[in-house]
């Protein structure tokens, strides 16, 4: 009997919109490289590691041949850079809307919390974010060697937290993402466009509409179809 134990989140884009922060970052990397990309192109890229970004954008601009693998590293570095900049001033008001009680939310019902995101700046920014303690697991991104869309890092989110994967649900605003919890055989709960994140169980437009009677009643839907 699959009962719903834990909700196993993304960061960028979910709890806050450091998503934004990235698009920005890499703009200003993409500018430098003279290989511009509108937001469009940015959602292949939401949910992606680091370095595989920095492969997409080049290939984007026909120059996946033209550095070096240190150079590759520096332009990478040069990213976050950027990146640590933009996210320096993050305080909890960035948290994305109804986040802070939907999480107080669970936790209050017993559900237990993890954390999935791809980035290595994940324990940083949920730190200035102040919600940190309300996790049971934070995944570290640099234990992870398969960015989403596999599923690795939603599988070892729910591993930590003692949970068989089909009592999970995911939460997620990138296409990666929601492929990364099908194949984990969690619940997809889609943020953002209908039309984007389409392999969804369900989407919200807003982290405002995310709450517990919500959730439970997707994931017993969805229990019925499996
Ligand atoms: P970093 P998420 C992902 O975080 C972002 O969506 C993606 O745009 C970024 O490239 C990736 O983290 C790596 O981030 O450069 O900070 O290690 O959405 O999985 O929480
Ligand atoms: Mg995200």
């Amino acid at each position: 009997m699959k009962t719903l134990e834990a909700v196993i989140f993304d960061l960028d884009g979910v709890i806050t919109d450091t998503a934004e922060y990235h698009f920005l970052a890499w703009q200003m990397l993409g500018k430098d490289l003279h290989i511009p990309f509108d937001r469009e192109f940015n959602e292949t890229l939401k949910g992606v590691s680091r370095t595989e970004s920095l492969e997409r954008i080049l290939a984007l601009g026909n120059r996946q041949n033209d550095f070096t693998k240190d150079e590759k590293e520096e332009l990478a570095k040069k990213k976050n850079d950027h990146y640590v900049e933009l996210i320096a001033h993050i305080t909890n008001e960035d948290l994305l809307p109804g986040i802070k009680r939907f999480l107080t939310e669970l936790k209050g019902a017993g559900l237990k919390i993890g954390l999935a995101s791809a980035s290595k700046n994940a324990f940083q920014v949920t730190d200035r974010l102040g919600v940190q303690p309300l996790f049971d697991h934070i995944v570290d991104a640099a234990t992870v060697a398969h960015s989403k869309p596999d599923p690795e890092v939603f599988l070892k989110a729910a591993k930590a937290l003692g949970v068989p994967p089909e009592n999970c649900i995911g939460v997620e605003d990138a296409q990666a993402g929601i492929e990364a919890i099908n194949s984990a055989h969690m619940v997809a709960i889609g943020v953002g466009d209908q039309d984007v994140l389409r392999n969804a169980a369900y989407v919200v437009s807003s982290t405002e509409q995310l709450n517990l009677d919500l959730v439970k009643t997707i994931f017993d839907k969805q229990k019925v179809k499996l």
